[in-house]
């Protein structure tokens, strides 16, 4: 129905009225989305089919990967352009007046992740399907994904996210392959042919729904599948309260909790845990069983991957079916367990490493609590056997202590391999927050630097300057990203450097037109635009950004004729709704916008724009439009950072400290394409050693910094005295954590730099293609193919 754009509108126009019962007169945009959507997903199903059948047959190793979040965002364009199709779908539909982006904007983000870590698993996804290799993803199906934020007043305001009001196209709801998940009740051993049998008596059930989507890779014919865990009433509930207990059921998948490490120990949070650990294994065993009988080699043929500790429950899960339900003993089942689990930490914070109270994990998971426990015994009795008498490393290891069950060491006891994202991380996991269990499991440790699928955050999000590389390079770098580093050739190349700089020009513009569209503030697009857009979080600092930007407010302030290369400051940035720190500084941003984009002395130097909501489509605005990347986070504490590879693809520089994978982008450009500020991470740890640095003295002894942290609470900005007072404490009370005032010189230092670069038009250009040709490393095929030879074990299906 692809072959040629006469046969696509043929095939459209009939699916049309048999799907919405109009004629295509009387037809309206979701109409046409809706049949196109459908068209796709029939157009796939047979790959999908095929691609399950080879599986099955050839039973070769296969992976699944678990997460709690996946980011996909839209799905439609980067179907169509995995598929081949865009073209004669985008012309089919121009014959019949039909704007393709136009339907793209129909289309809602699917926003099932927080942020880097869910984003990264949808770039997984990508990529294994992109590889041939036999990888799957189980998650679960919220219904509402991450909140949508709005800004009223210079506040953020949450609202429900819903990208399921209109259905979702791509997904089959498999209601025969549904499983349940039992919670509470109490556990019962009883002696039956002589030995021990576990009984999980008076739980209340819940039903686990698969919705399966496909996930089609780039060109290739594989499409594997994403299953996401829908929360159900049984169909035979034995409770007399129904109302009561449907409600309950049906909240498990209801809301993605957003990430927010202040706000600990949720019980449903733990329920959606092991709901998705417990559906997820019932379903990989199911179709194990079927391929290949016994479990005695489950691992020799399935890896299972945790995304985080967030699913770290499929250890003791896994155990409890192997010895509940297949009899095995425990030595047996701990070696097929930790042969079969791997796990990636994603912190180094150790607030955010995730514990959880005995006193909540026990009676909701009873029979899952006894196997941790027994896990722990063993554990501990191991270590005692090695340094008997060392009660201080025992309690700092084990798994439970104090009340709390730790889910890293969890994860790490229970698996074969545990890797850091970055190899920065991965050093600071080897040499401090995880030394003790480095020591006790060296081979366990391996780094796997993040990546992003470049597909989307270049071939899609950019599609000049991706035509632009094809032009000089070949289009063999979409499958083959490490080729970007061909355009070198062209470092020099001033029409290749010119036509780089039109493209940048064009993609702000777009940009410069959205931000008018959505806040009537007009900026000037020849001026820097210096974009900073993740997660608020204290330990990034956008502080910093925004004191640099009050700072150089104050200059125009103070000298009307002060020249500055212009610049348009940027933001993105949600602040989980209980984190009362994260949403003073939105308020901030927006108060210094407020002052400095309608003071008439500040002309086009100045502008600054919080931009609402932002989430995956929006990025994919964002990026190709960047001149300067804020990779700004305290050093040692950003694990990765994704969002640095998203704006080096598109020709960005980067403006970051020497923390997570900028350490790499650093490395790999070297010191003249990159402005690197700041204390470096060995440098930070050793003043945490020392208890801190001295911030009072930083105030006192540089006016710049004085008087912009007077500003916070004199009024300047806003009028009100004790908004920003929260900030301020920060500070000077609490001795700022995060060394804003200590990096503040080198960072206003770094960003002269920048505009003395920004000015040498031709060293610019340059600069930013030594980026582009450069992050072909960061490709998520990259990372994939790292982590399918060290540690999955998988091939390419053909
Ligand atoms: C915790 C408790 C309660 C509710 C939610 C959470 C929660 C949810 C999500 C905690 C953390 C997350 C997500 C963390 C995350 O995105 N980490 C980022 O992972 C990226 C991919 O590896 C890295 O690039 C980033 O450096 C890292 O911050």
């Amino acid at each position: 129905m692809f072959s040629n754009k006469e046969k696509f509108k043929e095939v459209f126009l009939n699916r049309l009225e048999m799907l919405c019962g109009k004629s295509f007169a009387e037809s309206t945009s979701r109409d046409h989305y809706q049949t196109l959507g459908s068209m796709i997903r029939e157009y796939v199903s047979n790959d999908w089919i095929t691609t399950n059948e080879r599986y099955m047959a050839t039973k070769g190793k296969q992976v699944y990967y678990l997460s709690i979040e996946y980011l996909l965002g839209k799905l439609l364009r980067q179907n169509l352009l995995n598929l081949g199709i865009e073209e004669i779908i985008q012309d089919g539909l121009e014959d019949l007046g039909i704007d393709l982006s136009e339907l793209e904007e129909l289309e809602p983000d699917a926003g099932l992740g927080n942020g880097g870590l869910g984003r990264l698993a949808a770039c997984f996804l990508d990529s294994l399907a992109s590889l041939n290799l036999p990888g799957h993803g189980h998650g679960i199906r919220y219904k509402h994904g991450l909140f949508e934020q709005k800004i009223v007043d210079g506040y953020q305001v949450e609202l429900p996210e819903q990208w399921l009001r209109s259905g979702n196209v791509w997904e089959v709801r498999k209601a025969d392959l549904a499983v349940s998940i039992p919670f509470w009740g109490k556990v019962e051993a009883r002696e039956e042919n002589g030995r021990l049998v576990f009984h999980h008596l008076h739980a209340e059930t819940v039903t686990a729904v698969p919705y399966d989507m496909p996930v089609v890779g780039f060109h290739s014919d594989t499409v594997n599948t994403l299953r996401l865990w829908s929360a159900e009433p049984a169909q035979f509930p034995i409770f007399k309260d129904i109302l009561n207990y449907k409600r309950r059921t049906e909240a498990i998948s209801e809301f993605l909790y957003p990430d927010d490490t202040h706000d600990e120990g949720k019980i449903l949070r733990l329920k959606q845990q092991y709901f998705l650990v417990s559906a997820s294994v019932q379903s990989i065993l199911r179709s194990y069983r079927k391929q290949h009988g016994s479990l005695l080699h489950l691992h020799e043929h399935i890896c299972i991957h945790i995304n985080d500790t967030h699913p770290v429950l499929v250890i003791p899960e896994l155990m409890r079916i192997l010895i509940d339900d297949e009899g095995l003993d425990w030595d047996q089942a701990w070696h097929i367990t930790k042969n079969t689990i791997a796990y990636t930490n994603h912190t180094t914070l150790s607030e955010a490493l995730e514990k959880w109270p005995v006193y909540i994990f026990q009676p909701l998971l009873p029979r899952i609590y006894m196997i941790v426990e027994e896990i722990n015994e063993r554990f501990c009795h191991d270590l005692w056997e090695e340094t008997p008498g060392d009660w201080d490393r025992i309690a700092s290891l084990a798994i439970i202590a104090d009340h709390f069950v730790k889910m890293a060491h969890l994860a790490i006891v229970g698996s074969f391999s545990v890797n850091g994202v970055a190899r920065l991380h991965t050093e600071i996991l080897k040499e401090r927050e995880m030394k003790p269990f480095f020591l006790l499991y060296p081979e366990k440790f391996n780094n796997k630097t993040n990546g992003i699928a470049h597909r989307r955050w270049l071939l899609k999000a950019n599609p000049k300057l991706s035509e632009l590389i094809t032009d000089k390079i070949g289009p063999s770098w979409t499958s083959r990203p490490h080729e970007l580093i061909d355009l070198l050739k062209y470092e020099n190349d001033n029409s290749v450097l010119q036509q780089l700089k039109n493209i940048k020009q064009e993609n702000k513009q777009k940009l410069a037109d959205f931000i008018y569209q959505q806040m009537g503030v007009p900026v000037d697009t020849s001026a820097i635009f210096d974009i900073q857009v993740k997660r608020l979080h204290a330990y990034k600092r956008q502080l910093l950004n925004v004191l640099h930007i009050m700072y150089l407010y104050n200059q125009i302030k103070d000298d009307p004729n002060f020249q500055m290369v212009p610049r348009v400051f940027i933001f993105g940035a949600k602040a989980s709704p209980g984190y009362y720190y994260a949403k003073k500084i939105i308020k901030l941003i927006n108060a210094v916008a407020d002052k400095v984009n309608h003071d008439p002395r500040v002309g086009d130097r100045l502008k600054v724009i919080f931009l609402e909501n932002y989430r995956v489509s929006l990025a994919e605005k964002i990026f190709p439009a960047a001149d300067i990347s804020e990779q700004i986070s305290t050093s040692s504490k950003e694990a990765s950072g994704t969002g640095n590879m998203k704006f080096m693809i598109n020709g960005a520089l980067t403006l970051g400290t020497l923390d997570g994978a900028n350490v790499e982008i650093h490395e790999l450009v070297g010191d003249d394409n990159i402005f690197i500020f700041g204390l470096t991470a060995e440098e930070v740890l050793h003043y945490y050693r020392k208890g801190g640095y001295d911030s009072i003295e930083y105030y006192h002894h540089d006016q710049r910094i004085r008087q912009v942290v007077d500003q916070l609470v004199n009024g300047f900005f806003d009028g009100v005295h004790n908004e920003f007072e929260p900030i301020f404490d920060s500070l000077l009370e609490e001795n700022d954590q995060y060394f804003v005032l200590k990096d503040f010189a080198s960072y206003v230092d770094s960003h002269r730099k920048v505009g003395e670069a920004f000015t040498d038009v031709q060293r610019w250009q340059k600069m930013s293609l030594n980026n582009i040709a450069h992050a072909g490393y960061f490709s998520s095929d990259r990372t994939i193919k790292e982590y399918a030879r060290d540690i999955w074990g998988i091939q390419p299906l053909w």
